[in-house]
């Protein structure tokens, strides 16, 4: 990435978009009316999370279950995956069948407020939470990157009830408010809300609330996919630009090819051999 000096004399110059051939572009957020995103972040600053009903479609729905039924194997290696729960990780790699949920404007359109310009997936995974998994340790999303609380969020995430969430099935547990408690845990004392929520919902929610996937006392398994999401100078947790290739990166949206990495923080961060990251896809051989 060359930069022109007659432009950039000020530090401020150099937190500009200083791509010549890649400028940013809208995400798809930006379709969203802005009363109805100015409702969601008053939701997301008083209670941290939003839910969002019937947002996909049954058929969606249940083609997803079709692509990834077949694809859920072991349970987890630790309480935390969840022993009785299977993972699909670096879902992007695998199916195309869960890309509208990664790029959802009403999604993006949050994230465009609440995160950095080219703020990038940080995971996407499906989570089947099967009959006789205990609750989730309480955990906030953005506490694997050690900086302190209270702050804002440094991450978001979003939860897609592929079958219902009921009372009892592993629906995801939320503590409202948590988002602004300081250094303290959930304890015993604190209001806990299980999402109860129909098929095709989502929930969103801010990197710094507190939540867990449910216990599953049911005989049915609960299907969800998680997309989450974090600032554009953080490390996500599942590395994309390792996972998927340059074909699949092609083939998604200008919306996922930013955030799965082929995008800049300015000045440099994400650069490839000081260039934008799109050029390699540009030619080249495939990795
Ligand atoms: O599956 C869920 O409801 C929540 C899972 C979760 O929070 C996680 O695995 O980090």
């Amino acid at each position: 990435m060359t930069i022109d000096d007659e432009h950039v004399t000020t530090l401020e110059d150099l937190r500009g978009d200083l791509a010549e051939r890649y400028k940013r572009t809208p995400s798809g957020g930006s379709s969203v009316d802005d009363a109805v995103v100015e409702a969601d972040l008053a939701a997301l600053d008083r209670d941290g999370y939003v839910i969002w009903e019937n947002l996909l479609q049954a058929d969606h729905c249940e083609q997803i279950r079709a692509v990834v039924a077949p694809r859920l194997g072991h349970t987890g290696r630790n309480s935390f995956e969840g022993r009785c729960t299977q993972r699909i990780y670096s879902v992007l790699s695998r199916t195309r069948v869960c890309d509208r949920l990664a790029d959802h404007p009403r999604v993006l359109a949050c994230l465009d407020r609440l995160l950095m310009p080219n703020y990038l997936l940080s995971a996407l995974q499906a989570i089947n939470i099967q009959p006789g998994e205990t609750a989730q340790l309480a955990h906030h999303d953005d506490g694997f990157y050690p900086i302190p609380r209270p702050r804002e969020p440094l991450a978001a995430a979003t939860i897609w009830a592929i079958d219902d969430f009921t009372a009892d099935n592993g629906a995801t547990v939320l503590y409202p408010g948590s988002h602004r408690w300081g250094k303290r845990r959930p304890g015993p004392d604190d209001r806990a809300v299980g999402v109860q929520m129909p098929a095709g919902s989502c929930v969103f929610f801010v990197g710094t609330l507190w939540h867990g996937g449910g216990a599953n006392t049911t005989s049915r398994d609960r299907l969800a996919v998680t997309a989450q999401y974090c600032q554009p100078w953080l490390r996500p947790m599942e590395a994309f630009t390792l996972s998927i290739s340059r074909d699949i990166a092609r083939t998604v949206s200008e919306d996922i090819r930013r955030m799965i990495g082929y995008s800049i923080h300015p000045p440099f961060v994400g650069a490839v051999d000081g260039l934008h990251p799109l050029r390699l896809l540009e030619t080249g051989p495939d990795a």
